[in-house]
């Protein structure tokens, strides 16, 4: 995909979804413009390729312990199968689209939608299983027209028990908490004890707690309606967190939930009870769902002033390396001018009827050796620098036919243009805050719709 047609696809989907955004891509457009002017990205890239633009929100768990209907109930739609053994055997994927039928695509169309920053994830997944280089075979797509869904990206997961693909499992579930924005575990509060938790979940457990980001995942509690029938959920849940504070996970990032159109109560009082535990647990989960698209828009704009920010600062060491390489390139002209032109007029003087010819091919002989040592130079200089974005910026700006005595960029009209882009960032972030405030009076937080089952 060429850059055009990635702003163009990105704008396309962000219109529909996040419209807030659109106008971003723009300053991602101009921001590309320098740092290809200057050799920093090379025209087949952009900047908006390195950041992910749609927040993903994975949901992981035990296996039947309801994150498939939590899904479904999130979207207001059957999208996800469920039942009471194993159902999930793949990772999902689900997306919006405006399309009112649920469209399953395999895992590869992954790899062709701007949305997704799954760009490694194949190349994951041959790693994990060099036979088995089939993407499709562990990830499938499903677009869902479900409002709850635009701009972001949630992730349903098999259940952590069946040993067939246990190592890839696990493997993609690392690589997909790396690039969560927000990470749901779930527990069965049917077996909430220690024991419940099979050594995959214990490794999952382990996982999200040692990740950098370990505060993006939330320990869910899932199905508490059925500690109704023995009225022990204090009991159930204290078992759970216990087991959890002995992991080494700190409370405050546990959510007691169930799901209300599944659940069966035979007494009303506790029915009461339990629902306005999880009326209020749920309601925090929702709106920490809600908010990682707005923290996803923020940093997606701040990554603008970031980048600027780092083309600035490369600029005078690519100008120092420049000036080095036009002084080292000057001292072996003035030689080989010297060595080359000196025997010309030592040999024209002996031979005067061929002196012309000889001042001639001298001359010849300069440029041919004046370019190569130049591209020699350039190449040894380059391969020097440590970053390779400036190594591409030092040869583009010692091409051939550069003139090398010349050599440098501009900063200040570079940094002129960057600056500007910065404050209009800054424009963007107050545009942003104003549009999410009224955005959050209207629609924070929701409760789920009943799923059409
Ligand atoms: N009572 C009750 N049942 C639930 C609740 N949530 C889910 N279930 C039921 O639990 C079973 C498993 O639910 P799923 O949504 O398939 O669970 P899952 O975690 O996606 O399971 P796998 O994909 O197999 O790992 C289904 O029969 C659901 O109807 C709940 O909150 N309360
Ligand atoms: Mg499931």
């Amino acid at each position: 995909m060429t850059p055009k047609e990635r702003y163009k696809k990105l704008k396309e989907h962000l219109l529909e979804e996040n419209p807030v955004l659109v106008e971003v891509i723009d300053e991602y457009a101009k921001l590309d413009r320098i740092a290809k002017d200057v050799g920093l990205l090379k025209e087949d890239q952009t900047y908006t390729e390195s950041i992910s633009w749609w927040p993903l929100i994975s949901i992981l768990g035990t296996f039947s312990a309801g994150k498939s209907s939590f899904i479904n109930e999130y979207l207001g739609k059957k999208v996800q199968e469920s039942g009471n053994q194993a159902v999930d055997d793949k990772f999902t994927v689900i997306c919006y689209s405006n399309s009112e039928e649920i469209t399953t695509l395999p895992g590869v169309a992954l790899d062709a939608d701007p949305r997704f920053p799954f760009y490694n994830i194949s190349k994951e997944i041959e790693k994990i299983d060099p036979k088995e280089k089939n993407i499709n075979r562990y990830l499938q797509l499903k677009a869902v027209k479900s409002d709850n869904i635009k701009g972001k990206i949630l992730i349903d997961s098999p259940g952590f028990d069946a040993d067939v693909q246990r190592d890839a499992t696990l493997k993609i579930t690392s690589h997909i908490i790396d690039l969560s924005d927000l990470v749901l575990i779930f527990f069965d509060a049917r077996h909430p004890e220690p024991g419940a938790m099979r050594d995959t979940l214990d490794h999952l457990v382990e996982v999200a707690k040692n990740h950098a980001d370990s505060d993006k995942v939330l320990y869910i509690l899932n199905q508490i309606d059925t500690c109704a029938k023995e009225d022990n959920l204090e009991e159930i849940i204290g078992a759970w967190q216990r087991a959890l504070s002995q992991k080494g996970i700190v409370s405050g990032k546990f959510y007691a939930i169930y799901n209300e159109s599944l659940a069966r109560f035979e007494d009303e009082d506790l029915h009461t009870r339990l629902k306005k535990k999880k009326d209020e647990d749920l309601a925090k989960i929702l709106e920490k769902m809600e908010k990682v698209l707005i923290d996803r828009a923020y940093r997606i704009v701040k990554n603008v002033e970031y980048r600027a920010k780092e083309i600035i600062e490369a600029l005078p060491k690519l100008n120092t390396k420049l000036s080095a390489f036009k002084n080292s390139l000057l001292i072996m002209d003035i030689l080989l001018a010297l060595l080359l032109g000196s025997g010309a007029f030592y040999i024209g003087f002996q031979f005067p009827s061929f002196a012309y010819l000889l001042y001639g091919a001298a001359i010849v002989l300069f440029l041919i050796l004046h370019f190569q040592i130049k591209s020699w130079l350039s190449a040894k200089m380059a391969s020097r620098l440590e970053e390779k974005n400036l190594q591409n910026a030092f040869i583009k700006q010692t091409r051939w036919y550069k003139p090398y005595l010349f050599a440098g960029v501009d900063t200040k009209k570079i940094e002129q243009k960057l600056q500007s882009l910065i404050a209009s960032s800054k424009n963007f972030i107050q545009k942003l805050n104003d549009q999410y405030i009224a955005l959050r009076k209207n629609s924070l937080p929701q409760e789920p719709q009943e799923p059409n089952t």
